[in-house]
């Protein structure tokens, strides 16, 4: 199992930033100490996601932070970065780790304790469980699952479990009390005002 060692898990969406480019919000994050990136623009063709996860990766080298792809690993070798998040509709886990190779890292989006288990058993080296709490899109996410369901994720297997969805800085107290390694979102970094205070703030909630 690779060393993940994160705890603010920054996922991007470029229809959040209220017009603003999405490389600066990034930047702003990493500015404030986030030190890993999910890009997750599904809508993308692969030739604009690889152009943009190559500028991405550029960023966050520069700031020592990792690069998640999500979904695609053809693009995460292509640039060379950390890893993937892969959805359940993705590639198996089994099969993203046989192209990928041991070191990079591979977490799974996970919506229930079969999943999780599963993840792990296949090689994952984190999950991603939510949507916790309801989130601004909440149809495409399904229903929040709640704290309890998060702990019982986090008892029942040994990976490092991030919390996702309609995670605000005042909800991290508690969701800290399940056990959680830490938490992914979009919304409260990328459409707030000064995405850096959020995160300094978000880091600060979370690191304290
Ligand atoms: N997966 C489950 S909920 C979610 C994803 C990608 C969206 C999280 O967005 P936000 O704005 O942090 O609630």
């Amino acid at each position: 199992m690779n060393a993940v060692d994160f705890d603010l898990y920054l996922v991007t969406d470029r229809t959040q930033t209220g017009g603003r480019d999405l490389l600066w919000v990034i930047e702003q994050a990493l500015d404030a100490g986030i030190k890993a990136v999910q890009l997750r623009e599904k809508d993308l063709s692969g030739r604009d996601l690889f152009s943009l996860a190559e500028r991405s990766h550029q960023l966050c080298q520069a700031y020592q932070a990792a690069l998640f792809i999500n979904d695609r690993v053809d693009v995460a070798l292509a640039v060379d970065a950390a890893g993937v998040q892969l959805a359940t509709s993705s590639v198996p886990v089994t099969v993203a780790r046989s192209l990928l190779g041991p070191k990079k890292i591979i977490g799974a989006s996970t919506h229930s304790l079969d999943e999780a288990t599963e993840a792990e058993q296949n090689g994952a080296d984190f999950v991603l469980f939510g949507p916790l709490y309801f989130t601004a899109s909440k149809a495409a996410y399904g229903a929040p699952q709640g704290l309890a369901a998060l702990k019982k994720i986090v008892d029942n297997i040994s990976l490092p479990v991030y919390a996702i969805g309609g995670i605000k800085a005042e909800t991290l107290a508690s969701i800290k009390n399940t056990g959680v390694r830490g938490v992914a979102l979009i919304s409260a970094i990328v459409s707030a005002e000064s995405p850096k205070e959020a995160a300094t703030e978000m880091l600060h909630q979370l690191r304290s």
